[in-house]
């Protein structure tokens, strides 16, 4: 089963189609972020906070969605995974991004894989918004936006047709494949991170995320996404 489509300007990640053991990202994303840490360590993996308040990010995202997708969801991939690592002791020891690619690289595994990337993916997500943000970015990142993806425009409009296109649930991401942008999206749980790609930003478009604020208009949601939320300071800092 194919778990994501193609459209122009974007592509689908395959699932598995390999595996690169750089620790993604991680480095880059240690520094000056308001403590939140997405390089985790080992079992019990632990909720990183919000980097904001609950309703910080209202009326774009509310905060009962945020309530129930931090508190609920988030939390439940997490008790989930924990839960499955007191059972599998040979990976109880590996920090999340390693667990992320270790489990994506066996079918065995995918349970575990599941709520290690939906962990993961979720952090990552929180910190590719913020109170205040959206509009056009600045500095490296407007630099390699022009240079790669033909500029602000074109990146908006490719961005939303290719979150928007995400059959069912899965994620829109912005990342760095080898020395260029590429606008993807994964299906499920799955994660750029998993094929050893650099993330710079996520669009959670599951439906947990907006339905309580926009029902079934997905375009809606990522449109103010877009324009008032996305952080592009946090996509500069991974841009490294
Ligand atoms: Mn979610």
């Amino acid at each position: 089963m194919s778990r994501s489509s193609t459209s122009a300007g974007s592509y689908a990640l395959p699932r598995r189609a390999f595996l690169a053991g750089a620790a993604a990202g991680a480095a880059a994303l240690a520094g000056g972020l308001p403590r939140v840490s997405i390089a985790q360590g080992a079992a019990p993996h632990e909720l990183p906070k919000l980097p904001y308040a609950d309703n910080a990010l209202d009326p774009v995202i509310s905060a009962r969605t945020l309530e129930f997708h931090y508190g609920k969801h988030h939390a439940g991939y997490l008790t989930n995974l924990n839960n499955q690592l007191k059972t599998t002791p040979e990976l109880a020891g590996l920090k999340l991004e390693e667990l992320v690619k270790t489990t994506a690289a066996n079918p065995n595994r995918t349970p575990i894989f599941n709520n290690a990337a939906q962990t993961w993916n979720h952090t990552f997500y929180w910190n590719s918004m913020k109170p205040g943000g959206g509009g056009q970015p600045t500095g490296k990142i407007k630099a390699k936006i022009d240079s790669d993806l033909g500029g602000y425009d074109k990146f908006k409009a490719d961005f939303h047709a290719n979150a928007l296109g995400q059959f069912a649930s899965g994620w829109g991401w912005l990342i760095l494949d080898g020395d260029k942008l590429r606008i993807v999206r994964t299906g499920n749980a799955d994660t750029p991170l998993a094929q050893g790609k650099k993330c710079l930003l996520t669009i959670d478009v599951w439906e947990h995320a907006y339905y309580l604020d926009y029902q079934n208009r997905r375009g809606d949601y990522i449109t103010a996404w877009l324009d008032k939320l996305v952080n592009w300071e946090f996509a500069e800092k991974n841009l490294g």
